[in-house]
């Protein structure tokens, strides 16, 4: 079988998980958009993990929301479905095997990753399996993310995870990362500034805009509880804008997906993106943190 699934912890513990109970002969990391957009082929041979249903399938786990955009999963497909804090969850529930209990910290930690249930510290200064979570990250690091991800499997399957973090693949993504999120929280200082209960870092005059931890700036500025970051996009067309609620100060109403979608973008209550096209970016701006304050 082959295992298809998404290139995040949750993925990469479904992927122990899974590999511990099926005969898993490859894997393949997938963006969910190119399931719902039908642009990966998939077969009866696969078992698909933290991704919308396709009804080729083998086998089917997600924890997930269903959405109109995406196919439905039939009653009797095999797998399951639940609105759990990680798939890793669903999958060590569906199972329910003493084969699985060594890895219960595993997936309780999985779980707080993926629902970014975390502390200050998880943040400025990650250990154990949440550091790991923060180096599967497709953008950061060196060599092939998808043989990196792959070896993680491998490598978590069998050892303890301080072991896991001593592998010189995995303690040279630590280093890497940690220089980004240096430089990040420098740019990050440099550009944002606060607006009532949001905090606004604009990186339209950086030329090169660093990467990192996207949680960082609820460090910086704790008492804001939403966050917007404006970015130009290709060709100064448009302007990538984000919004997120804080990690630390969970008091906004606001639903970033719904605001987001009023200007042609879209996303979910906790955090939403819009490429706002240039020419209309004052008048939709201004109009989108006033929707943001109302809600709040
Ligand atoms: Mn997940």
């Amino acid at each position: 079988m082959r295992l298809v699934t998404r290139g995040d912890l949750d993925g990469m513990t479904a992927a122990v998980l899974i590999s511990e109970m099926e005969d898993i002969e490859s894997i393949e990391l997938v963006h969910p958009q190119d399931i719902t957009s039908k642009k990966f082929e998939i077969t009866d041979n696969d078992i698909m993990a933290n991704l919308p249903y396709h009804p080729s399938c083998h086998m089917w786990f997600d924890h997930h929301q269903l959405t109109d955009s995406n196919e439905k999963p039939p009653a009797d497909f095999k797998g399951k479905h639940a609105l759990e804090t990680s798939v890793a969850r669903v999958i060590y529930d569906y199972y329910n095997s003493d084969k699985l209990k060594r890895f219960d910290s595993l997936i309780s930690e999985t779980d707080r990753f993926d629902a970014a249930r975390l502390s200050m510290d998880d943040v400025t200064d990650p250990k154990g399996v949440i550091l790991l979570g923060f180096t599967i990250d497709s953008r950061t690091g060196i060599g092939k993310f998808k043989d990196y991800f792959k070896n993680l499997v491998g490598w978590v399957s069998t050892m303890s995870i301080d072991e896991v973090l001593a592998q010189p693949e995995v303690a040279d993504r630590i280093k890497i990362m940690q220089e980004n999120n240096d430089l990040f929280l420098e740019k990050l200082k440099e550009h944002s500034s606060v607006d009532g209960n949001i905090v606004i870092t604009d990186f339209r005059n950086v030329d090169k805009v660093p990467v990192g931890n996207r949680f960082l700036i609820y460090t910086l500025f704790p008492d804001a509880n939403i966050s917007v970051r404006l970015q130009w996009g290709p060709n100064k067309e448009f302007i990538a804008t984000t919004l997120g609620h804080s990690i630390f100060n969970r008091t906004s109403n606001a639903n970033c997906g719904e605001i987001c979608s009023k200007y042609g973008g879209g996303g979910h209550k906790g955090a939403g993106a819009v490429p706002i096209k240039t020419e209309n970016f004052d008048r939709d701006y201004r109009d989108l943190l006033d929707s943001i304050k109302a809600a709040d």
